[in-house]
């Protein structure tokens, strides 16, 4: 499949940086990079003199300028093209001319204007990332360079890409199937070193060869099925009810077994949420500035000190543990600290685990009771903090398990880390089939896959009839099963939908 439209972004971050690249792809992707590079040669490889007006010359090794090999590095600069109006105002005399000057102070000629120097490769379709005609310009990572690069294409008539535009070229034009893609964006986005190499494992073909050689065995079952159509007259039973059930028992399994897998996927892609919830004053903040060993958030004697949410990440093997230090939870009366307990309290919603933090050192109130009520059906832990005082209470008043700790000497911490560890992350580090589901996308697609292999499997369970035929009839087990084989399909995004790649492929970032 070709695109006609030429798509160009900057492939690098935004922001100052010491290289930036801006990238093309399409098939007007070389005569694009022609019209505004031109080569040069390397300080140390000096041309011959050619005389005046024409040291800057650019080097044509081997060819003419326009000549780009393939999957070559040149090194060159960057020109506006005239009549491209000069992004540096009408220009300097040079005595002889209205000549502009370029930031690096070089002289122009006739040629236009330099922007920048740069190294470019050109990559002749179909090899390349998107399966096109792919152009990439290595420039400084200034920002204002970056735009002008960019408004001249555009000028020239390239088309802004879209977000994933590239990725979405590269899948259309058969570089990679859609699982891939996505992993793609997943490694860019990871923010754990687990999180990367699952990317890359299902970047790898991990997810599509397994997903691939199960649909297969579906098809070859189909097929049979739909063969027996045709021979329906004499009486051969080409399809084989029990051999179905096998190919959809191994469907089943191997979907149970990457759903299972989805919590440690998300655990990997996302971490772990964590919000320390209390009433003011029991040490909240104190304790996040333990924890991370540092002293992010203010603390201070007067209870309501906390307003705003304050985060902080640590690592537990490897996987990102967000710690939120909440505002106290109490009947304010000030408007600014209600809106922070409301936000405390959509925290809470949203949190893997909740840490209730009480005094140990005063008598437990009213507040502490409310608090403990609210969270008893979320996924918390109790936390009595400050026991490097004198206690106020008994601990085990609230119960058997309860974490005793001191954000002023940090005893006890490990001992939270570690029922975290022990709550989360246990097994969910080995992975023994090398790859995690960590996509919702594919859990949905794998959740409706289980249902429907469970609807056939237990419609073929009956008795079979004579000769081994289908206990349900077989153009209804046909058209189940293809339901099936579409649904793995659209993992792998053999069955191609528009809707469904324009909205997998809008959440990548623009350049990629
Ligand atoms: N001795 C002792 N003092 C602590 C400990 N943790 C906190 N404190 C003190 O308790 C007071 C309140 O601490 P914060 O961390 O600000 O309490 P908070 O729960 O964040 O309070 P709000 O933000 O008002 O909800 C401060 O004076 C802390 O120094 C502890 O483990 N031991
Ligand atoms: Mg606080």
């Amino acid at each position: 499949m070709s695109n006609s439209s030429t798509i160009v972004a900057q492939a690098t971050a935004p922001g100052e940086a010491s290289i930036a690249m801006v990238r093309l792809s399409g098939p007007q992707a070389l005569s694009f990079l022609q019209k505004i590079f031109r080569k040069k040669k390397l300080k140390n490889h000096p041309l011959p003199s050619r005389g005046r007006g024409e040291d800057l010359l650019f080097v044509h090794e081997g060819g003419s300028w326009e000549d780009f090999e393939t999957h070559k590095m040149y090194f060159g600069e960057i020109m506006i093209p005239h009549p491209h109006p000069s992004p540096f105002g009408t220009g300097v005399k040079d005595g002889t001319n209205n000549i502009p000057l370029s930031p690096l102070g070089e002289r122009v000629q006739g040629e236009g204007v330099v922007l920048d120097q740069a190294m470019v490769v050109f990559m002749k379709a179909p090899h390349s990332f998107t399966g096109e005609d792919v152009a990439e310009i290595h420039m400084h990572g200034s920002p204002v360079v970056v735009e002008q690069v960019l408004k001249i294409l555009v000028g020239l008539g390239a088309t802004s890409a879209k977000p994933g535009e590239f990725s979405k070229r590269a899948f259309l034009n058969g570089k990679m199937d859609l699982s891939q893609a996505e992993a793609i964006a997943d490694l860019i986005a990871s923010k754990s070193e687990l999180a990367a190499k699952n990317a890359l494992s299902q970047l790898g073909g991990n997810l599509s060869r397994l997903v691939e050689s199960l649909r297969q065995d579906l098809i070859q079952v189909m097929s049979r099925l739909e063969l027996g159509f045709d021979f329906i007259e004499e009486d051969v039973a080409l399809f084989n009810p029990k051999e179905c059930l096998l190919v959809l028992e191994k469907i089943k399994t191997t979907s149970k077994r990457l759903l299972a897998s989805f919590q440690t996927g998300q655990l990997y892609k996302h971490g772990l949420k964590i919000a320390l919830v209390g009433k003011p004053n029991v040490g909240k903040s104190s304790l996040l500035n333990a924890f991370l060993e540092e002293d992010k958030a203010i603390t201070h004697s007067e209870p309501g000190t906390t307003r705003d949410v304050v985060m902080g990440e640590i690592k537990l093997s490897g996987i990102p543990i967000q710690i939120y230090d909440t505002a106290g939870l109490r009947e304010a009366a000030h408007p600014v600290e209600q809106e922070g307990i409301k936000r405390s309290e959509n925290l809470i919603e949203k949190a893997d685990l909740v840490l209730v933090i009480l005094d140990s050192s005063n008598p437990l109130t009213l507040e502490d009771h409310q608090i403990l009520e609210k969270i008893k059906l979320k996924k918390h832990l109790k936390v009595a903090n400050k026991i490097d005082l004198k206690p106020g209470w008994d601990l085990k008043t609230v119960g058997d398990q309860i974490f005793s700790v001191s954000a002023v000497t940090s005893q006890g911490l490990n001992e939270i880390l570690e029922e975290i560890q022990k709550l989360f992350l246990k097994g969910s580090l080995e992975i023994d089939s090398g790859f995690v589901l960590n996509n919702v996308r594919h859990q949905k697609i794998l959740q409706e896959v289980l249902v429907q292999v469970e609807n056939v499997g237990a419609g073929l369970s009956r008795p079979v009839g004579v000769n081994n035929y289908s206990p349900i009839p077989e153009e209804l087990l046909a058209e189940e099963l293809r339901l099936i084989a579409r649904l793995l399909g659209n993992i792998t995004g053999e069955v191609k939908d528009e809707h469904i790649l324009d909205e997998i492929f809008s959440k990548f970032c623009i350049g990629k």
